[in-house]
C-alpha cells in the first residue's frame, strides 16, 4: 500500500511538473529587445505556454507595447493594450493564443522590432522538441510501473507454452529414439 501511494504521488508529481516549470524568456537572448534582431527567428523552435514570462531587456529609445495582429501588421501602436518602458519589462503569459509586441519609437517596429509569440495551453504537448524532453521521462516511468505487474502476469503464460512445446518436442524424439533403438535391436537380433 505503501509503495503504490507512493507510485500514485509520484505520477501526479510527474503530471504536474509541466505546469510547474515555468519559463522566462529573455526576448532576443543576450541581445535582448533592441533594432536588427529578428524575433521570428528568435521564437522559432521555442514553446511558449500560459504560465511562461517574456522578459523584455532594452535601451532608453525603446518601449514595448502589446498590440492585435492589425497592430503588428502595420507597425501602429496606437491601438495598443498596454505600454511598457523602462528597460525592463516581464510579462506573464495568461492567455491562450498569439501575443503580438512591437516597439513603438518610430521605424523601429518597420525596421524588424515587433514580436510575435504563440502562447500555448500548459497541457498541450510542445510540436518540437520541448515535448520530447517531457515525453521522454514518462515514457521509460509509465512502463515500468505497468511492465513490473505485468511481468508476472505475462511471463507465466509466456513460458508456459514455450515449456509445453519443449515437453511435447522431448517426447517426440524420445519415441523417436526409442523406434530407431527398436529399429536397430531388430536388425541387430535378425
Ligand atoms: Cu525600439
Amino acid at each position: 500500500m505503501g509503495s503504490t501511494t507512493a507510485g500514485v504521488l509520484f505520477l501526479l508529481l510527474l503530471a504536474g511538473a509541466p505546469a510547474v516549470l515555468a519559463v522566462t524568456f529573455k526576448v532576443g537572448d543576450v541581445a535582448g529587445w533592441t533594432s536588427g534582431v529578428n524575433y521570428t527567428t528568435w521564437v522559432t523552435g521555442k514553446t511558449f505556454r500560459v504560465g511562461d514570462t517574456l522578459e523584455f531587456k532594452y535601451g532608453p529609445s525603446h518601449s514595448v507595447s502589446v498590440v492585435n495582429k492589425a497592430g503588428f501588421d502595420a507597425c501602429d501602436s496606437s491601438g495598443a493594450t498596454q505600454s511598457f518602458s523602462g528597460g525592463d519589462t516581464k510579462i506573464n503569459l495568461t492567455t491562450v493564443g498569439t501575443i503580438h509586441f512591437i516597439c513603438p519609437t518610430p521605424g523601429h517596429c518597420l525596421g524588424g522590432m515587433k514580436l510575435a509569440v504563440p502562447v500555448l495551453d500548459p497541457a498541450t504537448p510542445s510540436p518540437k522538441s520541448p515535448p520530447l524532453a517531457p515525453r521522454s521521462p514518462r515514457k521509460p516511468k509509465t512502463p515500468s510501473p505497468s511492465e513490473s505487474p505485468s511481468p508476472s502476469p505475462s511471463l507465466p503464460t509466456s513460458t508456459t507454452p514455450s515449456p509445453s512445446n519443449a515437453a511435447f518436442k522431448g517426447v517426440t524424439v524420445s519415441y523417436g529414439m526409442m523406434g530407431l533403438t527398436m529399429l536397430v535391436i531388430f536388425v541387430a537380433m535378425s
